[in-house]
């Protein structure tokens, strides 16, 4: 750092940001930035940021990846847009042939492109009602899935993402979520008790013939990185294939190596019928995706699905240098890697500081919740206090959780291990300062 954060130079930007920009974004890091590498991000006073945060989930590769950067240049000088569904590509046909091979599950698979997260789980939720011909959708207490109508609805946490914003989307129907810190008893109660009271709601409360999906994030992202007890996903996939519901892993935040495996669904060997991915999918260009059982993505008349941008040119071109970077880099042994680092560095803190209340995630996307010493209520206090450490001394770390109260780690699975250890430093004397 050459500057406090944030220097003299941000903070003018930032009064411009303010007079120019909605009032209704949010501002986790107050310093502007002007180039980004692997890991850090240098902002326009001069200051290095160790990158805890990967622009939530997104440059796994890095930020500005070379190869990403190579095949978006070819791309721009050769075209930069005709509409896939007007005049078709190369580069759309050849990230969904990428993506039906990566994602877990042997059977035939397609896909479709769209823009956005928000967009992809859109589509999968359009995609499995028209090929179920039911309407509800099951969804999870703690839940993310993206801002628009349908996915504020399916988003689970008021403040801030839905007040204000309704009336919301209908059929969808909200479970219990396994979140073993939370409940009473061991994993392996916490995971069946849980399932008994889905599937006894789902079958009780909505009837499930008429349910189109069970959408679930792997491993929950916004809402505190809770990771579920063995046996739940598996557990769900099953009563899904069951009663004829579509299961639908939202992937958006866990895809592309980041939980150290390529799809997180893939530690416990469930495949979903439909995956949404976007995020770490290209290397920071908007891209998202719906891959699944081809006779569900067919099951739609043609041109009931599409967009005007969905799998920009440019966006596949860095797709495909994204995956290419993963694959060549071996990505996701070094997303386990990372995540060796932090795991045991996090366990130490957890030994010396009685505001922490679990260490968890996979790979390299690792968690801290935090409480009131003694007990299990949040302690929202302590995150921004550690939050807030980390960013005066340039280390960017991200809040999740519904309670806020979680500390996340997403690092570029790029960074060097010696930048990792130092921004681990930071997270352990901003927990002593407290
Ligand atoms: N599904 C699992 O994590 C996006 C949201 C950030 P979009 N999470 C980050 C914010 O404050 O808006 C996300 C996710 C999961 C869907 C989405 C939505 O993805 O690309 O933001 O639309």
């Amino acid at each position: 750092l050459v500057t406090a954060i944030p220097g003299p130079k941000s903070l003018e930007a930032l009064q411009r940001r303010s007079e120019a920009t909605s009032g209704g974004l949010g501002l986790a890091f107050p310093a502007v930035i002007e180039r980004a590498s692997d890991a850090i991000l240098l902002d326009i006073d001069g200051n290095q940021i160790i990158d805890l945060g990967s622009g939530i989930g997104v440059t796994g590769v890095g930020n500005s990846a070379p190869r990403v950067v190579d095949r978006v240049i070819d791309q721009v000088q050769a075209f930069t847009h005709t509409c896939f569904t007007v005049a078709p590509y190369m580069g759309y046909i050849e990230v969904c042939e990428k993506l039906n091979a990566l994602t877990p599950g042997t059977f035939k698979k397609k896909s479709l492109l769209v823009n956005s997260g928000a967009e992809a789980v859109e589509n999968a939720i359009k995609i499995a009602r028209h090929y179920t011909k039911r309407q509800a959708i099951v969804v999870f207490e703690h839940s993310y899935h993206g801002r628009t109508n349908l996915t504020m609805a399916m988003t689970a946490k008021n403040m801030p993402y839905k007040e204000g914003f309704g009336p919301f989307a209908s059929e969808i129907y909200r479970m219990p979520m396994a979140y073993p810190f939370r409940f009473d008893g061991d994993d392996a109660a916490c995971s069946a008790e849980t399932l008994d009271v889905v599937t006894h709601k789902i079958e009780k409360e909505i009837g499930a013939k008429n349910v189109a999906a069970i959408v679930i994030e792997p491993i929950q992202g916004e809402g505190g990185f809770i990771v579920p007890p063995k046996g739940f996903l598996p557990g769900l996939a099953k009563f899904a294939k069951d009663n004829g519901i579509v299961f639908v892993a939202d992937e958006v935040q866990t895809g592309f190596g980041r939980t150290g495996k390529m799809f997180a669904v893939e530690h416990e060997n469930v495949d979903a019928d439909l995956i949404t991915t976007a995020k770490g999918i290209a290397g920071g260009f908007p891209l998202a995706g719906v891959t699944g059982r081809a006779e569900m993505l067919d099951s739609v008349h043609a041109s009931g699905l599409g967009g005007t941008f969905g799998g920009n040119p440019v966006a596949c071109a860095a797709a495909l240098g994204a995956i290419a970077t993963i694959e060549e880099e071996k990505l996701v042994d070094r997303a386990n890697v990372i995540g060796k680092i932090m795991v045991d560095a996090l366990n130490a803190m957890a030994m010396k500081y009685s505001v922490i209340g679990e260490i968890r995630g996979a790979g390299a996307m690792q968690a801290i919740e935090l409480i009131k010493p003694g007990t299990i209520e949040p302690n929202s206090e302590a995150m921004s206090a550690v939050i807030k450490y980390c960013q005066q001394k340039g280390v960017l770390t991200l809040s999740a959780g519904t309670y806020s109260n979680v500390i996340r780690l997403l690092p570029p699975l790029v960074m060097p291990e010696h930048l990792l250890v130092e921004a681990l430093g930071i997270i352990d004397e901003a927990f002593a300062s407290l």
